[in-house]
């Protein structure tokens, strides 16, 4: 018999791995293309990856983390027989850092929503894009080890292609608390617009199946076409929920009204907080990622909004977070971070974390972080990932073995030379 136990959010944050560039390999993303290219540093990313986690547990929060992905992945290089000198895209596919953004790792439906009261979670295909596809298994490997207390949680296989799944990306839960049964809200894209619809509505249907929720309080609305348009690859880019609050902008979806209505039906005390195309526009609020922020319940019952520190450099976001914070809303505070290294790619403070409701006695203390193994962190990445990756370096021989080493060398540190 499961207990309900200590049910807390939990941020698992994906680790920068040792490979971190910048490829261009992400169709509809606007930072991934307009990046392409350009030096990148991996050591930076990972140690501002480390920061923002830091920030949160120093906020009192539980954190987790999971590991790089083991990269250049050789699998995919070979079934996709790839010539190194002709084949650049896929050659960067297979060296791709991607698993970077673990909002994109899974579906996670907390043990309060699911008809067994266990918490289920269902790894994300990723099929829309071939350097992202590589990953699920791999994922699945670390989220059976961190959550394999059968007792509390289980681990599904992803839902098989063709219907693209990209996770808790485009996955909302509104609750009381986040220890109380929420309402499960899935976003999912139309096909047929300039930009692909990377998640699919029936792969969200079959999630919500497989995690056993109940009908009665879970939606599935559309994404505005005209944001995946304009760059939102996943609702998480123009929309985050927090317990009560939806915040989103006035465009994230196709049909504002009835999907408020539809989210009210099942969730009467939802408090919409609404960013007007007037006050910010899509396009500034996609350049931003005002929204791609860890909207967080800090110990002290406040909300807070920790948001990429570009959101700062924009008179019309800026102004907007003041007025708000003036107004006396739900959201208390407005936290920037610097995540620059991951935001060039595209991945913004929600992108980098994988929210889990859980009691962390029943999680593989592995996964878990502190502030001995922040530093501990630290010091690996200091000591062994590569300072910075020109595009012309990747498919070195030299440098695929330093970024399998540094790996190695933070495997063996957690103790996880299990994911080899
Ligand atoms: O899948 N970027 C990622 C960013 C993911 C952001 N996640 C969320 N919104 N939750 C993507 O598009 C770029 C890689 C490159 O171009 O090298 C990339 O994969």
């Amino acid at each position: 018999m499961n207990k309900p136990g200590n049910l807390v959010e939990i941020n698992f944050d994906g680790i920068v791995g040792p490979s971190h560039n910048y490829a261009g390999l992400s169709l509809g993303n606007i930072a991934s293309a307009s990046h392409r290219g350009d030096p990148s540093y991996p050591r930076a990313a990972a140690l501002q990856g480390i920061g923002k986690m830091r920030g949160n547990m120093a906020r009192g929060l539980a954190q987790g983390f999971l590991l790089p992905l083991l990269r250049p992945n050789e699998e995919t290089l070979r079934r996709l027989a790839v010539n190194p000198a002709e084949d650049r895209a896929l050659l960067a596919a297979a060296w791709s850092a991607s698993s970077m953004w673990t909002a994109n790792a899974a579906t996670v439906s907390p043990a309060p929503d699911t008809a067994d009261g266990k918490c289920h979670l269902t790894p994300a295909n990723l099929v829309t894009m071939v350097h992202r596809a590589q990953e699920w298994r791999d994922t699945k490997a670390q989220l059976d080890i961190a959550f394999g207390n059968s007792d509390h949680f289980t681990v599904h296989d992803a839902v098989p292609p063709s219907f693209g799944d990209e996770g808790a990306a485009n996955h909302m839960r509104l609750c009381e608390g986040h220890g109380s049964a929420g309402v499960e809200v899935f976003v999912y894209g139309r096909p047929g617009g300039r930009f692909p619809a990377r998640q699919h509505e029936q792969a969200s249907r079959a999630v919500a199946r497989l995690h056993g929720l109940d009908p009665a309080r879970t939606v599935f609305i559309e994404q505005n076409p005209a944001a995946i348009e304009a760059g939102a690859f996943h609702n998480d880019v123009v929309s985050v929920a927090n317990e009560r609050v939806l915040f989103t902008h006035e465009e994230a979806f196709a049909d504002r009204d009835s999907v408020y209505q539809a989210i009210r039906a099942a969730f009467p005390a939802l408090e919409v907080v609404e960013v007007p195309s007037s006050a910010v526009s899509l396009a500034e609020a996609i350049k931003t990622y005002l929204f791609n922020a860890q909207l967080l319940t800090l110990p002290s019952g406040e909300m807070a909004l920790v948001v990429p520190d570009e959101c700062q450099e924009s008179a019309s976001v800026w102004a907007w977070c003041e007025a708000m914070l003036a107004s006396n809303g739900p959201i208390r505070q407005v936290i920037p971070v610097d995540v620059r290294q991951s935001m060039a790619n595209g991945g913004g403070p929600a992108c980098l974390r994988l929210r889990v409701v859980a009691d962390p006695a029943t999680v593989d203390p592995r996964f878990l972080l502190s502030e001995a193994k922040a530093e501990q962190l630290e010091k690996v990445i200091g000591e062994w990932w590569p300072e910075q990756i020109d595009p012309s370096d990747i498919g070195l021989p030299e440098l695929a073995k330093t970024v399998r080493t540094a790996r190695g060398k933070l495997l063996e540190s957690l103790d996880l030379t299990i994911l080899g």
